[in-house]
């Protein structure tokens, strides 16, 4: 491992890890030498993901709670604290979708996508960066946004508002902490096989609209990410904030 991407001795928190792009990021940082600390709301899925982590002697561990609720978070840090345990990277991945047309959605359903996918990051990042600040460590931020941080689809409208906050939730991140030494950057994936987009993949005619739109012809792969995960979580980045970077095949390079 080149000592500019060496996580050896942090500890990443990464949220919604159990299964899909989470758990790419969890096992990239992994890979890199972190400490991991997953997230999530099922007890089998958190038991899958730990077992087969610490079945290739990485170090892991687990926590269920709600991202978009703060008690929880907080409850969360407070018993990291006193194991006296620091979050040096926190990946902000947690996310779900809901698809309806805009004409027909009901404001819980906003909420509630809301919440999930761009509050949760505000929460989780202000937990961590108070810690960070307060031993003067620095630190790493990494937010997860979507081709929909740039631009919109139809039928996603809370997700697409969710992910272009997420991308200025970013920059206002970098413009009060920076000063602390913490990074914080954003990701944008692309169209990636995992199971939340199952029913785009199966969809015939949604798949070959991402096969055509993607100059790279195809879908992303879940451990395409991690290269980019693991650049913003290092050292190599010490001078990169508020930037996001889309892997994404070339998506948004082209009309
Ligand atoms: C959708 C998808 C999105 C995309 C992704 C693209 O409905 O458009 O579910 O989640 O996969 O965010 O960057």
């Amino acid at each position: 491992m080149p000592p500019l991407f060496d996580l050896t001795g942090k500890t990443a928190l990464i949220t919604g890890s159990t299964r899909g792009l989470g758990f790419a990021y969890a096992t990239g940082l992994a890979q890199a030498g972190a400490s991991v600390i997953l997230n999530g709301t099922s007890e089998q899925h958190m038991h899958h993901a730990l077992a087969q982590l610490k079945a290739q002697g990485f170090n892991a561990r687990g926590f269920l709670f709600n991202v978009a609720n703060e008690d929880e978070i907080e409850r969360v840090f407070a018993q990291l604290d006193e194991e006296n345990i620091h979050v040096d990277i926190v990946i902000n991945n947690a996310g779900i979708q809901f698809r309806k047309p805009m004409l027909e959605l009901a404001l819980s359903d906003w909420q509630r996508v809301i919440d999930v996918n761009l509050t949760s990051a505000f929460l989780v990042a202000r937990a961590a960066a108070r810690r960070m600040v307060a031993r003067n460590s620095g630190g790493k931020i990494i937010n997860i946004g979507s081709l929909t941080s740039e631009a919109a689809r139809a039928t996603v409208a809370p997700y697409t508002a969710a992910k272009g906050g997420i991308k200025l939730l970013t920059k206002s991140m970098a413009a009060e902490w920076a000063v602390h030494n913490i990074q914080s950057n954003g990701i944008g994936p692309g169209y990636i096989l995992t199971d939340m987009n199952s029913a785009l993949v199966e969809n015939q005619e949604f798949n070959q609209w991402v096969c055509n739109s993607t100059p790279s012809g195809r879908w992303g792969k879940p451990d395409e990410l991690i290269g980019t995960a693991v650049y913003l979580a290092s050292s190599a980045s010490n001078y990169v904030n508020g930037q996001m970077i889309y892997v994404d095949g070339g998506w948004l390079a082209t009309l």
